[in-house]
């Protein structure tokens, strides 16, 4: 079973169900309103750029567009929402002075795709040099998620510090949940996008976060026009990277904490 709760739920009950499960759902945390607006702003993108993202892995009946902060006004909202930030900071906070994006994925699974191979998105990390999680992933449902549309699928219990059942007791569950909820997942949780068997498009946003000391994932300095960064509220800059690890790490003349020449 994956843990399920709705939103405004003690955020220490959800800190514990997630380190415990590997995974958890909160039904109903985002504005039927926002998603709308935000699938309104990401379809000419999916038209546009969806297909260049077509291979083994990412499937070749789905559409994804990267660097998303770009591409609507609404994707601050979905990124720095304090319930789903919490529960980052909760898993990554002990091993890092900030946390900070790994990556932000809009995904679109058209009718007809397969279910995705099963995987762990921090395999993109040496997790074996660190006893620790390393990235925490919250996929937003922008549909209606079920079993049949291609819900995210997800394994309870197989990140690493899970119970690590066999293979053959492998089997996965369909996050099903209404628009607007999101399944967080540990970076070490075996997941994959769901096979689409009905007759209509299943979109998501996907937005990861990780140790504030690593590499991103996607790199938002190179992949964000400054325009789009300085239209971010300062909170949603410094989580995309625009502010230094500790004193050290990661300054840059325009720190906005003036670390520069302090460092
Ligand atoms: O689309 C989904 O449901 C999951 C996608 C995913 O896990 C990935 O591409 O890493």
């Amino acid at each position: 079973m994956i843990p399920r709760f709705t939103a405004g739920h003690n955020h220490d009950v959800l800190a514990d169900a997630l380190l415990k499960s590997g995974a958890l759902i909160i039904e109903g945390l985002a504005a039927a309103a926002r998603i709308e607006a935000f699938n309104a702003d990401l379809q000419p993108q999916y038209e546009r750029l969806g297909a260049e993202f077509q291979n083994d892995f990412n499937g070749y009946l789905t559409r994804r567009v990267g660097g998303v902060a770009e591409h609507s006004s609404e994707f601050q909202h979905l990124f720095a929402h304090p319930e789903v930030l919490a529960l980052a900071e909760a898993v990554l906070g002990p091993h890092c002075e900030v946390i900070q994006v790994g990556s932000t994925t809009a995904i679109e699974i058209l009718p007809g795709e397969q279910a995705q191979v099963l995987h762990a998105d921090d395999s993109i990390y040496p997790t074996d040099y660190f006893p620790f999680e390393m990235q925490v992933s919250a996929l937003w449902a922008l549909d209606d998620f079920t079993e049949e549309n291609g819900a995210t699928r997800v394994i309870p219990g197989s990140h690493r510090n899970g119970s690590h059942p066999g293979e053959a007791s492998r089997n996965s569950l369909a996050a099903e949940m209404p628009s607007g909820s999101v399944v967080l997942y540990l970076g070490s949780t075996l997941h994959g996008g769901g096979a689409n068997e009905s007759d209509r498009p299943r979109r998501a946003l996907v937005n990861t976060y990780t140790l504030g000391w690593l590499r991103q994932e996607e790199n938002q300095y190179l992949t964000l026009p400054a325009e789009a960064v300085a239209a971010q509220p300062e909170a949603v800059q410094r989580l995309l990277g625009f502010q230094a690890h500790g004193p050290h790490l990661g300054v840059w003349p325009g720190d906005p904490d003036g670390l520069w020449f302090d460092s």
